[in-house]
């Protein structure tokens, strides 16, 4: 195992990184290893990440090593292991002059930064480098960034571990157990309100999810619902959008791909597809998967989905099929 490893992390001044960045170098998330950190910010920003290294030396973290920080996205790429594009451009935001409220607008400036960021992680990233794109249009940011990157020996993939939390969560409550006797949560499709929270294949105390919950109406009246709305609920009561809960999400979705899966478990993120669960290829959509004993990363290729699901799954797919087309210009 390395004994060092540089980690990148893109929108560094944001709130999710606030959270995040901490508890990648307290020895948690990378275990013994000594954590390089190269923080990138827009220009207009970046300097206020003097600010946060302050803290970071302040805090006596043991496993901090180099920290630098730039608006530079080529010279924080050089060699690193680990991308964690959080930064992109928040709906709402006046950008040329004009009020970015269309999703359209959102997929084609985010998709942008995701083109430059995707060229350099291809060329000077490691050949083994994996990334985690959450900002959003995540997946779709992850199909134009694997795409510019053209380099098939990095693992590209869009974070949907929050919402895999926060339906555990639910399911944790519904069904009177804790969260870690919930195994198998996985998310597919688009890291949008189409996602499915898939709660027919969670595995608790050996019985699978189906024949745990039988009540549909509670399932597509309630669960359903709050799972992909949790994220309005939480900027409706909070003021701000999800940030230590994206943040820890992160972090476990990096601890998940560092660490061998347990038998019978997977994890979930969305990757490219290859034709697995017939579902279209070229897209980057949430899938069961797990990390295996020699440190790759596969799809588990065994769950069985029922009509409902499948149903569900295709909305979701469909909708990352039109946000393909959106970028089309970008894919090129
Ligand atoms: P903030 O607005 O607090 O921070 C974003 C930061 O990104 C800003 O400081 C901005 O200057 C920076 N940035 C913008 N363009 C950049 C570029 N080209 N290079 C480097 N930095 C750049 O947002 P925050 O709350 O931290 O959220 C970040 C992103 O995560 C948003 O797109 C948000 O929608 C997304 N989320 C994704 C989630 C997921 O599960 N995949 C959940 C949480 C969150 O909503």
């Amino acid at each position: 195992m390395k004994e060092r490893i540089k980690v990148v992390v893109t929108g560094a001044a944001g709130q999710i990184s606030y959270s995040l960045i901490p508890r990648l170098i307290d020895g948690h998330t990378f275990g013994d290893r000594i954590v390089d950190l190269e923080l990138v910010e827009i220009p207009q920003v970046v300097e206020k990440l003097q600010g946060l290294v302050m803290e970071l030396e302040d805090s006596n973290f043991q496993k901090m090593g180099n920290v630098n920080y730039t608006s530079n996205f080529e010279d924080a790429a050089k060699d690193a292991d680990w991308f964690l594009l959080v930064g992109s451009i928040p709906r709402g935001i006046i950008f040329n002059g004009k009020k970015i409220e269309e999703r359209s607008d959102l997929l084609q400036i985010n998709g942008g930064i995701f083109v430059g960021q995707g060229q350099a992680i291809g060329k000077y990233g490691k050949p083994d480098a994996k990334i985690l794109v959450v900002g959003n249009p995540a997946n779709t940011n992850a199909l134009i960034g694997r795409h510019s990157a053209g380099n098939d020996s990095q693992l590209w993939m869009a974070m949907t571990m929050l919402d895999s939390s926060r339906a555990k969560s639910i399911l944790s409550k519904k069904l009177g157990v804790g969260i870690k006797d919930i195994s198998k949560m996985i998310i597919w499709g688009n890291h949008s309100p189409t996602m499915y929270p898939d709660f027919e294949n969670i595995i608790s105390n050996g019985e699978l999810g189906k024949n745990l919950i039988r009540d549909m109406d509670w399932i597509n009246e309630e669960f359903l619902p709050s799972v992909q709305q949790r994220g309005k609920a939480v900027i409706d009561a909070r003021g701000a959008s999800s940030a230590t809960s994206a943040a820890k999400a992160a972090l476990d979705t990096i601890v998940a791909c560092e660490n061998p899966t347990e038998s019978g478990e997977c994890f979930s993120a969305a990757v490219i597809t290859d034709g697995s669960y017939d579902l279209p290829e070229g897209i980057i959509c949430g899938m069961p998967l797990i990390t295996t004993s020699d440190g790759s990363i596969e799809i588990v290729r065994d769950i069985v989905l029922s009509d409902f699901a499948k149903e569900k799954i295709s909305i979701s797919t469909n909708e990352l099929i039109e946000e393909r087309s959106a970028v089309k210009d970008l894919l090129k």
